[in-house]
This record gives structure tokens, C-alpha cells and sequence, in this order.
């Protein structure tokens, strides 16, 4: 009977979807917050078969007489780093795709008055948490942060947080069972424990009103008893102070006019904005900046703009683990702007908040995804379910970085009804909840005959950005010369190429440089070449985005001298050496 109750245990964990009692929505800008960090080392338990569920090891083992013992125990334990992935951590825990324990106390005095929550950054890929042996909530999706309130749970004196992370993939998942990238599980970012007051300012958007370049158009909204309330909301630097009234809601309008100084790539100007409650104050620093489509051109501030991209993975190649502190992303982002972007790709789902906010301080615009990936089970209502929360989640965390001028909500996902719905619904919440950004999605399998680019998918004409990912010479011999290339629009839209490229082993010298085979660096270089040529004779073109800045960590690249699990993509090796292609690409974006 035990091992039938054991056996439907680890089924449910393996392909249940976790919807029952997901984290709200966390608090905007956890950094203006009255916070105690509970990063550091947390004690585990590794669970391949989730064994701790039947056990449940979230319950502190009591002995109370000498026939008594249990079978698990986090003292003595293996301990972990938070935020981190496990996968790094372990050399046992390398590929490791299932359930691992975490646990740690904290102390806490709690004060009258005070309201209490956990805050998690992110957890790849579901977490269940436990509270002093109670469960308090689960979350299902591994980039996005989440919350849960225990103001009623916490006790004055130590308190024992257990998280239950489990991050085995599933054909019903977002992303499903086959992506390459490095499936890194574990606590990968920020814990904190927030203290409010009753009445905090939960959430607000402040952001310029689509098309304008002096007009404020957003809004605050509170949490608490006390809904009602004068806020003032001021920027310092301009000057500027007005005061609205929510209503018996908690919502208030904001709406008022200035001189600002927009943001943009080369003047990246953030003001200080302070939000004043009766019962909260929040600061934050934001950017003013309109992003718009005019034909076939984005506009940014009403000039067109050209979108010199790169595509990112939130991996630090040099320690071989999931990016995860400022850092790391700092060597990322100072790769991009080397190569002279002014616009990075976050792919293929939502960074670390501090990404965002840094690439917005260097002048860098952002594209933020989620993981919709290949091959997703858009007949799944679920699972539909499933991505149009994370898009909100993501949605809702960096609504105010000017930075972001583009939602992006799925990556190569093929033709079918049930995918046309879904991609049409989740372009749809994007503009409900943000009317002020351009929404894309990345297309691939369009056809490629007779030199001539032909994108007939009708889905297209759903989206603000065309945005397409061609492996012409990598995966797709050339047809022609590139200077001669034709497109063919179902949708004439801003065309922006959002993959292109082809492996090389930095200093590859195996074999012949001119074959592909020999992962040679000449090869990626004559690729590139021949992308740069296509796009001087592409139409609409509004920017391109190489697939990808640095080499980075796949289970599915196999070939055991050039790839040894890595995708060699990178325009720079996982050295941090630069290939040759880096340079044609460097010198691209230097003339546009
Ligand atoms: C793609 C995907 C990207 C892959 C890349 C590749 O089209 O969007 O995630 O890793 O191709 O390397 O093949």
C-alpha cells in the first residue's frame, strides 16, 4: 500500500501542473524595501525520487522514545548557495533534474503592527514552501518572483523555512521537455523577508502614455486596510510634486506632464521617483522614453531606431553556473556594449531583475521573454493557463524599466490552431497590461527557396515587430548570393532578425576551415559575412540580434571534440575569447 501511495506521489510531482494556491503576484520593487536578506547557505536534503514527500521532511524530527528513528535529516546534509542553482554547486548535481530540500532559519520579533512576507526572486522550477512545518504555497515556473504573506504564521524566536524545488522537466511545462539551455534547478535568486506596514504600496506603473514624449500615464495601487489615502508622488530633480487620492480600491490615476530628459541608448537618464503613502514610501529610479511602430520603422522618442542586438543567456560561462549575481551580469552586458549593441535579447525567458535594471543604466534596451519554446503543448489549456501567468508575472516585475521596449511571449513555436490562439491571447494581455511597449514573438520555419525569404505565416500579422530567427549558412545552405536575397511579407512589418549565426570551437584547427564540420572559427566568420551582406538588402530591416554573445552550457549538443555540451554559437568562446565573427558583427554595428 505505502509504496502504491509513493508511486502516485512521484507521478503528481511529475506531471502535475501547479496551479492550486500559486504566489500572488510580488510587490513591485522589493530593493525600496524593508528587507532581511535570507540569501546564503541553506541546508538540503537531494531527493531523486522525492522520497521527502511521504516522509515529510518539512517536519522536524522529534524522538521520543529509544525504538523511534527517521530517515532523513538536513543536519549533516550537503549545504547550498541561494541565491545559485544546484546543478553548479554538487559535482554529483551536475545534470541533476529532479527534487531537492532546502531549508534554513531565520529569527524574527515580530512587531504589532507589521506585516510579513517571503520573497523569492525565483525558483527553478516548482517550490512548494513550508513555514515552520505548515505548507504556505507553491509557484510553477522558474524565471519569475513570488511571494507569500505569513504574517499570521511567524512566531517571535527562530522560525524554519523548507522549500521543496523540483526541477524535472514535463511535456506539459513552460518550457516543455526539449530546450537547449542548461536546465539549472535550485533557489537561483534573491530570498527575502519583507516587513510592511499594514497598508504598503503594492504595485504602480509609471511610465510615459503611448506616443508621448511628456506625458505620464500610470497608476498606484495599495494593499492593506487603510485604502484610502493621499499619495504624493515627487521627482526631485524636475522639481515635480502631485498628490492623488486612491479610492476605495486602493487604485489611483497617475497622470501629469514634464520636461523630461527622455531616455536613450546614448542618454541613459533615469530620475529618482518617489512615492509618498500615508502608510509607505517607495522610491525608485525610472526612464521616460516612447517606443512606437510607424510603418515599418520603430520609433524611439519618434526618431527611428536601429536595434543592434545580442542575444544573452543569463549563464556565467567562467564559473559555469546560471548567472545570478550583479557580477555576473556585469560581464555579460559589458560584452554587449563592446560589441556595440544598444539593445540586448534576453533570452529565452525572464533574467534576474538587477539584469534589467542594470542594462537599463548602461543604455542598453531590452527584449523580455518567456520560456513558450518550441515544442509547448499549446492544446493543453493548462498549460495556456500556465504561460499567461508567467507573462504577467513577468510583465508585472518590469513594467516601470523603460529599458524594455519589447514583450516577447513565445520563441519558434509551430503552426497549429490551438498555438495561434495562444500566442494571439498572451499578445492580447501584453497590451491590456501594457499599453505603452511593442509586442513580438520569434518565428522560425518560414521558407527559404530560390534566394528568396518567404514569411507566410499569418500569426505574423499579430504582432507589433516581425521577428525572425534564420540560420541561413549554418542550418540552411545559402540559395544564391546574399546581396540578391528577396522577402516576401504575408504582413509588411518592422523586420527584425531576432537568430542568426553558427557554431565554432575558438581556435578550431582540426580540419579544413572552409567546412562546417571543423566547428572552424573561419567558417562562423564567412557566415557572418554573408548575414551582413543579406542585410544591407533587406527590406523593413529594423535591427538584428546574432545568436549568440558567448558559448553556452546544452544538454543536446553532443559532438565530443568541438561541442562536449556546449552550444559554440558564442561570439565568444566560454574562455571569454573573442572569435573572428565578433569582429564582423563589432564593425556592422559600429556603421549603423
Ligand atoms: C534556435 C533557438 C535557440 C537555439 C538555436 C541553436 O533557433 O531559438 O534557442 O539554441 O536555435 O543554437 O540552434
Amino acid at each position: 500500500m505505502k509504496q502504491i501511495v509513493i508511486f502516485a506521489l512521484i507521478i503528481f510531482v511529475a506531471t502535475g501542473i501547479y496551479a492550486e494556491n500559486p504566489g500572488s503576484f510580488a510587490m513591485q520593487n522589493i530593493y525600496s524595501r524593508n528587507t532581511t536578506s535570507l540569501n546564503g547557505s541553506w541546508q538540503s536534503i537531494i531527493d531523486p525520487t522525492n522520497n521527502g514527500e511521504w516522509r515529510q521532511v518539512w517536519k522536524e524530527p522529534v524522538i521520543e522514545n529509544n525504538h523511534q528513528f527517521f530517515e532523513y535529516s538536513f543536519d549533516g546534509g550537503p549545504t547550498l548557495n541561494v541565491p545559485g542553482d544546484f546543478n553548479s554547486q554538487l559535482p554529483e548535481l551536475k545534470f541533476y533534474e529532479s527534487t531537492i530540500w532546502y531549508r534554513r532559519h531565520f529569527n524574527l520579533e515580530p512587531e504589532t503592527g507589521k506585516r510579513y512576507f517571503l520573497h523569492f526572486g525565483a525558483v527553478n522550477y516548482k517550490a512548494k514552501v513550508y513555514l515552520n512545518e505548515e505548507e504556505i504555497g507553491t509557484h510553477e515556473g522558474g524565471f519569475t518572483p513570488f511571494q507569500f504573506e505569513i504574517s499570521n504564521k511567524v512566531k517571535p524566536g527562530q522560525n524554519t523555512i523548507v522549500v521543496w524545488v523540483n526541477n524535472r522537466r514535463s511535456k506539459d511545462g513552460v518550457p516543455a521537455e526539449g530546450y537547449d539551455w542548461l536546465n539549472y534547478g535550485g533557489i537561483t535568486r534573491d530570498v527575502h523577508l519583507v516587513t510592511t506596514n499594514q497598508t504598503y504600496i503594492d504595485d504602480y506603473f509609471i511610465q510615459l502614455k503611448k506616443g508621448s514624449k511628456n506625458e505620464v500615464d500610470g497608476w498606484i495601487k495599495l494593499n492593506g486596510q487603510q485604502k484610502s489615502q493621499t499619495i504624493k508622488i515627487s521627482i526631485p530633480e524636475l522639481n515635480r510634486e502631485l498628490s492623488v487620492r486612491t479610492n476605495p480600491d486602493g487604485h489611483a490615476k497617475v497622470n501629469f506632464a514634464a520636461d523630461f530628459d527622455l531616455w536613450t541608448p546614448e542618454n541613459p537618464k533615469l530620475y529618482e521617483v518617489i512615492i509618498e503613502a500615508e502608510s509607505d514610501k517607495i522610491t525608485d529610479r525610472i526612464g521616460f522614453r516612447s517606443i512606437e511602430v510607424d510603418g515599418t520603422q520603430v520609433l524611439l522618442n519618434g526618431e527611428a531606431i536601429f536595434m543592434k542586438a545580442i542575444n544573452i543567456h543569463e549563464e556565467n560561462p567562467f564559473t559555469e553556473a546560471r548567472a545570478a549575481s550583479v557580477a555576473d551580469n556585469k560581464i555579460l552586458l559589458d560584452w554587449a556594449k563592446e560589441l556595440g549593441c544598444n539593445m540586448v535579447r534576453l533570452s529565452h525567458y525572464p533574467h534576474n531583475e538587477m539584469m534589467v535594471r542594470m542594462a537599463e543604466e548602461m543604455g542598453l534596451m531590452v527584449w523580455s521573454e518567456i520560456p513558450v519554446y518550441q515544442h509547448i503543448n499549446f492544446e493543453n489549456p493548462q498549460t495556456v493557463e500556465l504561460m499567461n501567468h508567467m507573462l504577467r508575472e513577468m510583465i508585472h516585475r518590469d513594467k516601470n524599466r523603460c529599458a524594455v521596449v519589447i514583450w516577447s511571449v513565445s520563441n519558434e513555436t509551430y503552426s497549429s490552431p490551438a498555438r495561434d490562439k495562444a500566442n494571439i491571447g498572451m499578445a492580447n494581455i501584453c497590451r491590456e497590461m501594457d499599453p505603452a511597449r511593442l509586442v513580438s514573438k520569434a518565428f522560425s520555419n518560414q521558407s527559404y527557396r530560390n534566394n528568396t525569404f518567404d514569411v507566410w505565416d499569418t500569426l505574423t500579422c499579430h504582432f507589433d515587430v516581425l521577428s525572425i530567427n534564420e540560420y541561413i549558412g549554418w542550418y540552411i545552405p545559402w540559395q544564391g548570393e546574399p546581396s540578391d536575397i528577396k522577402w516576401n511579407f504575408v504582413c509588411e512589418k518592422p523586420l527584425f532578425i531576432s537568430e542568426f549565426g553558427g557554431e565554432s570551437h575558438y581556435g578550431s584547427n582540426h580540419g579544413p576551415k572552409h567546412m562546417a564540420a571543423y566547428w572552424s572559427d573561419e567558417y562562423l566568420e564567412n557566415i557572418y559575412k554573408n548575414q551582413v551582406k543579406m542585410f544591407d538588402a533587406t527590406p523593413n530591416l529594423v535591427g538584428v540580434c546574432p545568436w549568440l554573445l558567448v558559448d553556452y552550457r546544452s544538454t543536446s549538443r553532443l559532438h565530443p571534440v568541438y561541442q562536449s555540451g556546449w552550444n559554440r554559437k558564442g561570439l565568444i568562446s566560454d574562455k571569454g575569447m573573442k572569435k573572428k565573427a565578433w569582429h564582423i558583427m563589432h564593425d556592422y554595428f559600429m556603421r549603423k
